[in-house]
């Protein structure tokens, strides 16, 4: 085994690769866990079937319906996780005890109090995300930018409620809280007014962002879209609203990599924002043919996305999340497959020479260029991230599915 590690430690120090430096670098790297992979965004405290223009189809079975189920699942797939993570929670999952019930707009940090206590036992922190679909508030499929001041005031409530919980989940664990504002809203069909509903939006943003919070302790960031099921015509919260507002305030601009036409990409997107911006974020996902949400896998893209982040130094500026939901395989593993292969593409980014990659390209040795970032990728890429899997005590090859099957039989197919 050890032999594979010296091997290929031995060939990237020859193109001035130190793995030794690598593997500490990538332990660090923080990848926030979206929990709603869990339980198909269903969530704790709606009586609604999933809506804002999101999906997830299938019905896989064995599905998390209890706080304490969501937590044993997240669990097994930590640890099948090498290096640092992060809990990502919708506020959704609020837990209510003893028959205890708080609308989305008086939720309060007490709610999550055993989220905290889940993530202090387990080292992490946590990240949070308002959650404006699935609720019978959300109107005409409008929330902060609905012509209804009723519903609109009732989201921006909800939004105050979020960054207060944001900042008790900074102070429990120690550890910045990212809050992500997303909003559904749009419309179906051709609008005759593109222009006030945005209005509403940064007026309703506004409101919320009024309310002082500690902003060493809150990252508050927002994502935008492109289009949602049944609202294909018309997004609020597009890309240059959300890059717009983001600049504007000084909070942070989130890219989902769903949420674009199918030829941009977010990686070319990411020099250009950190030109402009202390910190970015990103969702993290695999969008087939439209916003599908489908489990991460060690493409191009992602390969792509992490390259940016590593030769932009921007490690410590790039909030990395993933969302993804896929209803159709067992979830656990669908955790793990995505988190272990976004970390895999740091890794490969991590291993590639971009000094020289970068000199190329100033020389203008096109043909060197290419004929290199071809051969690397076959460098033993496989066996530093077995090595890396190793001294982080979690299982490297694929055997990891097998201890997964078996909890499936022991614990999921009995719920
Ligand atoms: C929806 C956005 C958003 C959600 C989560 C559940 O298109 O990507 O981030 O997926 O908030
Ligand atoms: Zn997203």
């Amino acid at each position: 085994m050890n032999n594979r590690y010296e091997y290929a430690k031995e060939i990237y120090s020859k193109i001035g690769i130190d793995t030794e430096a690598v593997l500490k670098k990538l332990a660090d790297v923080s990848i926030s866990l979206h929990c709603w992979q869990g339980d198909d965004v269903t969530g704790f405290d709606s009586r609604e079937a999933l809506s804002g223009g999101i999906q997830t189809t299938g019905n896989y079975p064995g599905k998390a319906t209890t706080p304490q189920e969501l937590m044993d699942d997240l669990d097994k797939a930590f640890s099948y996780m090498p290096g640092k993570k992060k809990l990502n929670l919708h506020a959704s999952y609020a837990i209510f005890e003893d028959g205890e019930f708080a609308d989305r707009d008086a939720l309060e940090p007490k709610h999550f109090k055993k989220w905290v206590e889940f993530a202090k036992e387990r080292n992490m922190g946590i990240d949070f995300n308002p959650t404006f679909f699935s609720h019978a508030m959300v109107k005409d499929n409008l929330t902060l930018s609905s012509p209804d001041e009723n519903v609109r005031s009732f989201w921006v409530r909800h939004g105050i409620a979020c960054i207060k919980i944001a900042e008790y989940f900074a102070s429990e664990t120690g550890v910045p809280c990212v809050i992500n504002f997303w909003i559904p809203d749009g419309y179906k069909d051709i609008p005759a007014d593109r222009y006030a509903p945005r209005a509403r939006f940064k007026k309703s943003l506004d409101e919320i962002l009024s309310v002082p919070y500690d902003k060493s302790k809150v990252y508050v960031t927002l994502e935008s879209k492109v289009f949602g099921i049944g609202l294909e015509s018309y997004t609020v919260g597009s890309a240059e609203f959300c890059l717009s507002y983001s600049d504007y305030k000084g909070i942070t601009p989130l890219m989902d990599n769903g949420h674009y036409h199918p030829t941009e990409v977010v990686s070319d997107k990411i020099p250009s924002l950190l030109l402009f911006n202390e910190k970015i974020a990103l969702h993290v996902t695999r969008a087939v043919r439209w916003d599908s949400d489908h489990v991460v896998t060690f493409d191009d893209e992602t390969k792509e996305i992490a390259k940016e982040i590593v030769r932009c130094d921007a490690l410590d500026r790039v909030f990395i999340a993933l969302d993804y939901f896929d209803a159709s395989i067992n979830r656990i593993a669908a955790w793990v497959i995505g988190t272990r292969n976004l970390r895999k593409a740091l890794l490969f980014a991590m291993l590639l020479p971009h000094y020289e990659l970068r000199k190329a390209q100033d020389e203008a040795d096109f043909t060197k260029l290419l004929a290199l970032n071809e051969e690397y990728k076959l460098y033993p890429f496989a066996d530093v991230w077995h090595e890396f899997c190793n001294r982080e005590g979690v299982i490297a090859d694929e055997s990891w599915l097998d201890e997964i099957k078996e909890y499936e039989n022991d614990v999921l197919l009995k719920r």
